[in-house]
């Protein structure tokens, strides 16, 4: 979707009223704020995971966390895309992704094990699991989703939020990130070709990512082997 049609979309569902138009504004200001909050929440939570994980392994399971809270017009576009009413009611109800946090793992078992670490927190609550690493995506696409919910408090309540969770390695994410761009690309012709390269791709990286844990634990011997011979 472009600017323009981005503009129309929000126009079209946006009160007459100025009025309403600003209470809707805050209240969605508010609505935003949350998923923000919630996400610092998972983050922190990702965070000390790691830390201890390291002095425990004496490596890093996380190589980086990117976040994003959905933009407005997009939150919309997906409501209407899905066919759900457009209201800041409904963004809690029916879209699990408004809060989105991306965890890059070096090794492909790492991204279980952070999975594993977080959704075992008692006050987390796992939703839903997609696991596009075990079944990839037609295009090749891999990564582990999770939907998990977390409560946020608040001065006067306690909310439940929802945070969409995608655990993927380096590869995957060099990979994804490229393959995003073709998302809203017009077809020139050369389109199929790109997607059949791309999907060539991801199997080499799946393949390399599969090696690059194999060595992991060869050199994880050796140092063994090292310590041990004093
Ligand atoms: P953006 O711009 O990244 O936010 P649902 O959210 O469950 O209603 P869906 O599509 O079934 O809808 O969820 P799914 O499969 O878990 O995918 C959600 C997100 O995963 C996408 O968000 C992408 O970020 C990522 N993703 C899923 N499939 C692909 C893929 O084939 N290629 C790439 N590059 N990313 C993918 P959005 O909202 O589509 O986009």
């Amino acid at each position: 979707m472009d600017g323009l049609q981005k503009q129309i979309l929000l126009k079209s569902v946006l009160p007459e009223d100025p009025k309403e138009i600003l209470g809707t504004a805050r209240q969605l200001e508010e609505v935003l704020m949350k998923y923000n909050c919630a996400i610092r929440e998972v983050k922190t939570k990702l965070e000390v995971l790691n830390d201890e994980f390291s002095i425990q392994n004496q490596r890093n399971p996380i190589e980086f966390i990117k976040t994003r809270v959905k933009k407005p017009a997009s939150i919309v576009g997906k409501l209407i895309r899905k066919g759900f009413d457009v209201s800041l009611q409904s963004v809690q109800d029916n879209l699990n992704d408004v809060a989105g946090i991306r965890v890059i793992c070096s090794f492909v078992d790492d991204i279980y094990a952070v999975a594993d670490m977080l959704t075992k927190q008692d006050d987390v609550t796992l939703i839903e699991v997609k696991d596009y690493i075990k079944n990839p995506k037609p295009n090749g696409y891999r990564s582990l989703h999770l939907i998990i919910e977390i409560p946020v408090f608040f001065s006067n309540t306690k909310d439940n939020l929802r945070v969409e969770v995608q655990i993927r390695t380096i590869a995957m994410d060099f990979w994804a990130s490229l393959e995003h761009d073709l998302k809203y690309k017009q077809d020139f012709g050369d389109i199929d070709v790109i997607h059949e390269e791309l999907r060539q791709c991801a199997e080499t990286i799946a393949d390399t990512d599969a090696r690059m844990m194999e060595i992991r634990d060869k050199i994880e011997v050796l140092k063994l082997k090292e310590e041990f011979a004093g």
